[in-house]
C-alpha cells in the first residue's frame, strides 16, 4: 500500500478516511487532527496553561507529545494508584510516564495517593466497601478530585485527558441504550469550568480512534505500557468497545460517524431538556466544588477509610492537598 501524499511505502491505512499514509506523513497529519478538534470546540488556546492527566499509556502519552509538538504549554500530571497486582499496573506506568517526562525535559506532577492519603486504590475499595469488588467507581472519585486539586493549585486553566473516540464512543452507546439524558447532555469534548478557579475540562482527542493512537505511538518511538488496568478487564466499556469494533470491521467510519452526529444532535438542542448545571458549592473542609450537602464525597470516603486503618481523621487543611512531587 502507497501513501497518498507521497507514494512511499504506507504504515497505516486508515479505511474510516480512505487514506494510507507513510511514516512522515502520518506524525504530521495526526497532529493536524487533534489541532482542528482543539480549535473547533475551543478547548485551549497558547496562551493557556494546559495539565495533562497520564497514565503511561498510548493515549495520554501521545496526547502530551502532540501537545508539545504543537507549541502548547502542557505539564503531566500521574496519579499513582497503588494496582500492584498481576504485572505491577502501577509501577509500570509510572515508570514509563516519568521516562517520557525526563527524556523530553517535560515537566511531571506525582501524586501517589497511599503516600499523600493514607491508602492504595483496591484498599480503598474493600475497606469503604464501594464498587463490589471493583475500585473502579473510588478509583474515578479519586482521579477527578486530584486533578481538579493540582489543576487549581498549580494554575492550570485547561485538564486534559487521553481519552480516544472509542472511549468516548463506548460510552455513548451505554448512554444510549440506557437514554440517560443527563449524561448524554454532559457528555461533550469540552467541559467549560463550573466555578471560578477550576479548570476547563477538554478530550482533545476525542475524535481520534484508538488504533490511530497506538499506530502514532509505534510511529514515534514512545514507550507506553500495553496492558489495560488489570480492573479494566471484563469492564461494561470493553465489551462495548468490542461490539463497536464489529460494527467499525463492516461498516468503517461508523463509530466516528454515531460520535459526530451525536454532536450535532446535541448542538441542534436534542438533549437540552435533561441538561441542568449541577448546584456546587464549596465543600466545609477541603474548598473544592461538591455537589453534597457540606463535605464532599472525598473527604467523607477518605475520613471513614482513615479511621478504620487506625490513622487520625480530622486532616489538617494542609494535608488534604495531594503531595506533588516535581519533575524535573
Ligand atoms: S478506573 Fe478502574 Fe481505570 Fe481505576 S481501577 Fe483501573 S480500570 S485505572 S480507567
Ligand atoms: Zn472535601
Amino acid at each position: 500500500m502507497k501513501c497518498r501524499k507521497c507514494g512511499g511505502a504506507a504504515v497505516i491505512n486508515m479505511r474510516q478516511h480512505k487514506l494510507a499514509l507513510c511514516a512522515e506523513d502520518y506524525l504530521a497529519w495526526l497532529p493536524e487532527q487533534v489541532q482542528r478538534s482543539i480549535e473547533k470546540y475551543e478547548m485551549f488556546s497558547p496562551a493557556d496553561k494546559v495539565l495533562v492527566a497520564v497514565s503511561g499509556g498510548k493515549d495520554s502519552l501521545g496526547l502530551w507529545d502532540i501537545l508539545a509538538r504543537l507549541g502548547y504549554q502542557a505539564d503531566g500530571l500521574y496519579i499513582g494508584l497503588g494496582i500492584h497486582g498481576g504485572f505491577g499496573y502501577s509501577d509500570q506506568s509510572r515508570a514509563l510516564s516519568q521516562a517520557f517526562a525526563g527524556a523530553r525535559g517535560l515537566k511531571l506532577h506525582i501524586v501517589e495517593v497511599e503516600a499523600a492519603y493514607g491508602a492504595t486504590i483496591p484498599e480503598l475499595a474493600v475497606i469503604s466497601n464501594r464498587g463490589h469488588g471493583r475500585p473502579c467507581s473510588v478509583c474515578g472519585l479519586n482521579k477527578r478530585y486530584i486533578m481538579n486539586r493540582v489543576a487549581h493549585d498549580g494554575g492550570y486553566t485547561a485538564l486534559v485527558t487521553g481519552h480516544n473516540l472509542d472511549d468516548e464512543v463506548a460510552v455513548l452507546m451505554q448512554n444510549t441504550l440506557n437514554w440517560a439524558g443527563g449524561y448524554l447532555a454532559r457528555q461533550a469534548p469540552v467541559l467549560a469550568a463550573t466555578r471560578p478557579g477550576l479548570a476547563r475540562k477538554a478530550k482533545p482527542l476525542c475524535r481520534i480512534y484508538e488504533r490511530e493512537m497506538a499506530a502514532y505511538a509505534i510511529v514515534r518511538g514512545i514507550d507506553y505500557i500495553y496492558d489495560e488496568c488489570p480492573h479494566a478487564v471484563g469492564s461494561t466499556t470493553l465489551y462495548y468497545k468490542e461490539l463497536l469494533n464489529q460494527l467499525e470491521e463492516k461498516r468503517p467510519g461508523a463509530k466516528l460517524q454515531f460520535y459526530l452526529s451525536f454532536l450535532q444532535a446535541k448542538e441542534a438542542g436534542l438533549f437540552s431538556a435533561a441538561a441542568s448545571e449541577p448546584d456546587l458549592h464549596a465543600c466545609q473542609r477541603c474548598g473544592q466544588p461538591t455537589t453534597a450537602p457540606g463535605e464532599c464525597s472525598f473527604c467523607r470516603l477518605w475520613d471513614k477509610v482513615r479511621a478504620v486503618k487506625g490513622l487520625p481523621t480530622r486532616l489538617p487543611a494542609s494535608m488534604l492537598q495531594p503531595h506533588v512531587e516535581t519533575e524535573p
